[in-house]
């Protein structure tokens, strides 16, 4: 398989050979565990409230519900960006988006204007990546979206450090909507012994809604507004269900670490002129809810940041625990499962997150560092007009970047960030004011050049054979 190598990744890979070399010299010491499996599962726009388990009045979601039943529920989770590709980004390398100038999503010939690459910089740090190089196989199946599809030039997800790859918006082998768990499931059955890394990345509940006909027909008693979206919300329940019956079968669930969460909050719910057309329906039918949190996706109120994040992992999360208290970020992923796996992290790895395992393991932990989000898009009131927030503690500042206009919540006492509290706390405004103002300061303003498309704007290839929902290529 040809790989992209882009320049300076020599260096990097050096590095990495020589801190996971300890790992791959010899075969596992006698009576050591087994490597877990890690099976991460990164639902489209799917809200807070999007899960029967979390009291959804008519949505159903069995098989997360089960998921829910056998680990940890994860009731603070936050994404590290309202949209797709920079909150991917975050959730792949451990870091803050914006390092890598990953502001918005990745669209036709308008990244360069908004101060973007056209695609992730593929010498940035990747979870996958770390793990193969520890003995993994690695897999990813749905959407991509870490470039956009037909950007010329973008890197294959292989240099990314995925073994094996069938995207949606994105290069490579393509892969169809509803076919993302049965493309997991078979890189599941051929990894021959070998611990596996696979990232299933689901299309549900993004526009266009493109229900089965089954979910059509099972909730055909609904009116056809909540009939839709409950129908796409049972297609991806399914396909979790897909991959936990798989991992039953292989005999291998008591020793895989499943995961499943969100890249953003829910869509807003468009108006009857937004109904799309059957087969391919559009906003009108995004009823997903934020479990009464404020705001949606494109905001960094928590509704549009703070989403689902079950862990399953038998014999060491425990089973059927919601944990309200320790707050988790999507930059944790790596450090966290890492550590898992077992993988020691090179030594100038300057990750955001922190390793949260022992969360994972049910034990009380407080996260320590301070989250930081900035967002660039659209900045219509009443919840899309931060551009800037930080969480310490419980604590979350939202700002402007000149911050003339400040809320700050107690999220532990007021999680709907519904009463501003600012104007009785001067010195915390002033602390996280400061470190936000910070923080941003610390940010590259430009991408790397040799991550722009050569040859000028990128344009929208015609729809081509195979690649389902093209039109997605231009959604965040
Ligand atoms: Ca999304």
């Amino acid at each position: 398989m040809t790989t992209f190598i882009p320049r300076g990744f020599s260096f990097l890979a050096l590095q990495l050979a020589i801190a996971v070399a300890p790992l791959l010299a010899g075969p596992v010491a006698v009576g050591a565990p087994p490597r877990p499996n890690i099976v991460f599962i990164f639902a489209d726009d799917w809200g807070w409230g999007d899960l029967s388990s979390r009291g959804h009045p008519w949505l159903q979601t069995p098989h997360l519900d089960r998921l829910a039943r056998e680990g940890v529920d994860f009731r603070q989770f936050n994404v590290l960006n309202p949209v797709c590709s920079p909150s991917r980004t975050a959730a792949m390398t451990g870091m803050f988006p914006a390092r890598f100038c990953v502001h918005e999503h990745f669209a036709p010939g308008i990244n360069v204007q908004r101060g973007m690459p056209d695609w992730l910089d593929p010498r940035a740090p990747m979870l996958p990546r770390f793990l193969k190089q520890a003995g993994y196989r690695t897999g990813h199946f749905g959407k991509w979206h870490l470039t956009n599809s037909g950007a010329t030039g973008a890197p294959l997800p292989a240099a990314y450090g995925l073994d094996e790859s069938a995207v949606f918006n994105g290069p490579g082998p393509q892969v169809g909507l509803h076919d993302i768990a049965d493309h997991a499931v078979r890189f599941m059955r051929s990894t021959e012994g070998k611990p596996f890394y696979v990232n299933v990345w689901l299309h549900e509940s993004h526009t266009p809604h493109v229900p089965t006909p089954e979910s059509m027909e099972k909730w055909k008693h609904l009116d056809e507004q909540k009939q839709v979206y409950a129908a796409v919300i049972s297609d991806g329940d399914k396909a979790v269900g897909k991959i936990l019956d798989a991992l039953r079968e292989l005999r291998v669930e008591d020793n895989t670490i499943v995961i499943f969460s969100s890249d953003n909050g829910p869509e807003w719910t468009g108006g009857p002129d937004r109904k799309g057309r059957p087969g391919r329906y559009d906003t009108y039918y995004s009823m997903g809810q934020t479990g009464g949190l404020r705001g949606r996706k494109r905001s960094l109120f928590e509704g549009g940041i703070r989403v689902p994040f079950l862990v399953r992992w038998p014999g060491h999360a425990p089973a059927g625990v919601i944990n309200e208290r320790t707050v988790v970020t999507a930059v944790d992923l790596l450090p966290t499962l890492c550590a898992a796996a077992g993988v020691t992290l090179p030594g100038d790895y300057r990750g955001d997150g922190e390793n949260l395992l022992a969360a994972f393991r049910g034990q009380a932990v407080t996260r320590t560092r301070p989250i930081f989000w900035e967002w660039r898009g659209n900045k219509t009131e009443p919840d899309w007009w931060p551009r800037l927030a930080v969480r310490d503690g419980d604590w979350k500042l939202a700002l402007t970047y000149d911050a003339s206009r400040v809320t700050l919540h107690r999220l532990v006492d007021d999680r709907a960030e519904a009463t501003d509290v600012a104007k009785e706390n001067p010195a915390i405004v002033a602390r996280l004011t400061q470190l936000a103002l910070e923080w941003k300061a610390s940010l590259p303003e430009k991408p790397s050049p040799d991550c722009i498309s050569p040859g000028g704007p990128v344009t929208v290839p015609s729809k081509a054979k195979g690649r389902p929902a093209a039109s997605a290529g231009s959604l965040p």
